[in-house]
């Protein structure tokens, strides 16, 4: 019966595009916006190990490293199943663009199991250069054709969820939705200042209803009579990060770009991604979290704006059923996300919050930069910038960043903006020319 509760509350959840409680999951307490009203808690300090050893040198880090991102899998995000899964790669289009600065480029990625197919479409910007160029990646939320109104960008023709006007019908694109995402897509900003940008409908790889994992990626992973993943295997955060590490993988092939300086970056449940695609896969070189919230950035034992228990009964499908243990419990976790930030070190890493953001926290999210800070230090760089890391968030519109670890808060609400990709550019341009 509890899979196809689990359905159902998707399903009305979508259908009445509102929070709906899940009976599978029991009662979510009113979210708490209160800071009095914070439960007390003590952090897990990243640098002590589960069997309480301190970590005091880089070598002993490594090992630290690998038990914490263990942790952080079982327990959250869920492991990737051991599968072989090739993937095709076809160049669909190419053409020129902006005056003949850029190349825009479509490419798909397939995998194949028996009869099922799955084509994630890359689009992908190349400003024209005549040495490789770094890169941003970042998956979107309503298919590439929403990221610019180009007529040339392919209509994408997968699930969507529902929007909020008649843009997505019966669950599908229509021509009315190019370029609704423009302005979180400053693409022509980021080719001025002489990189390349990479994007992917995160519904390619897996659509973001909860269905017990039939559709998208996972069921190409599926051993012999197996019907969805393990408790602790991937939910569609770590699926979509694995789709994002497909892309670097083709971008390694690509010599027009520099494969070793490509920036991860993500808004709300797709920074939370990206913050999973950059603690996983260690080729991303500089990782962003723009508004990502809990689940992301936040720190869980605060309890405040969205909780663990809100999450996991919106969207059942985006952590490993583990993660279903902390549901109003958040004393027991033994980790908490200012060790995800940590997982990033010694790379550049830059987390986001806008002031009325209150939902994704944005105090938690600075504070994970600061508990994150220690590792930064311990590995030799200045993490958060100066002597040590300033506890007290920096003043709205004036980012702190230059150290290793970036953050601002920026004046407005739950968004990604041309102001938030002006602050990541400069971070990047600080670490990467
Ligand atoms: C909200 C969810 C957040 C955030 C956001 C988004 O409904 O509660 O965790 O991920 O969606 O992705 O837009």
């Amino acid at each position: 019966m509890t899979c196809s509760v689990r359905g159902l509350c998707a399903a009305a959840l979508i259908a009445m595009g509102t929070l709906w409680d899940c009976p599978t999951f029991g009662q979510v307490p009113p979210a708490n916006y209160d800071e009095a009203l914070i439960p007390k808690f003590t952090l897990p300090d990243p640098l002590v190990c589960a069997d309480g050893t301190r970590v005091t040198s880089a070598e002993q880090w490594t090992a630290r490293r690998a038990e914490l991102l263990d942790l952080f899998a079982t327990e959250m995000y869920g492991k990737l199943p051991a599968c072989d899964l090739p993937v095709k790669v076809t160049r669909v289009s190419d053409g020129d663009i902006f005056d003949g600065k850029a190349t825009r480029r479509e490419v798909d990625l397939t995998v194949t199991k028996g009869d099922h197919q799955l084509t994630m479409t890359l689009l992908l910007y190349i400003p024209k250069s005549d040495k490789p160029v770094p890169a941003f990646v970042g998956l979107n939320f309503g298919g590439n054709h929403t990221v610019s109104d180009d007529p040339a960008i392919t209509l994408n023709p997968n699930w969507m969820r529902p929007g909020k006007d008649e843009r997505v019908v019966d669950n599908r694109a229509t021509e009315a939705s190019r370029g609704t995402a423009a302005s979180r897509w400053p693409i022509d900003l980021a080719i001025e200042r002489g990189y390349a940008v990479g994007t992917m409908y995160y519904g390619d790889i897996d659509p973001d209803f909860d269905d017990d994992f039939q559709n998208g990626i996972h069921p190409f992973c599926y051993g012999d009579g197996q019907t969805k993943p393990a408790a602790d295997q991937w939910g569609s955060i770590a699926a979509w990060a694995w789709g994002l590490s497909r892309i670097l993988d083709y971008l390694e092939t690509e010599p027009q770009i520099d494969a070793k300086h490509v920036a991860v970056l993500g808004h709300s449940r797709l920074g939370k991604t990206s913050l999973w695609a950059g603690a996983a896969d260690e080729r991303f070189a500089l990782v962003i979290s723009n508004n990502s919230g809990c689940g992301g950035a936040a720190l869980n034992k605060r309890v405040i704006g969205e909780s663990v228990h809100r999450i996991n009964t919106s969207f059942p499908h985006w952590f490993c059923d583990n993660f279903v243990k902390y549901n109003s419990n958040e004393a027991a976790l033994t980790f908490d996300q200012h060790e995800l930030i940590a997982l990033m070190a010694p790379r550049p890493v830059y987390v986001a919050s806008a002031v009325e953001d209150t939902w994704a926290d944005p105090k938690g999210e600075y504070l994970s930069c600061v508990y994150a800070d220690p590792v930064y230090r311990l590995l030799g760089t200045d993490g958060l910038g100066g002597d040590a890391p300033i506890v007290e968030p920096p003043a709205i519109d004036q980012p702190r960043a230059s150290g290793r670890i970036g953050y601002h808060i920026r004046t407005g609400k739950h968004d990604i903006t041309r102001y938030d990709w002006e602050q990541y550019l400069n971070f990047a341009d600080r670490h990467f020319r």
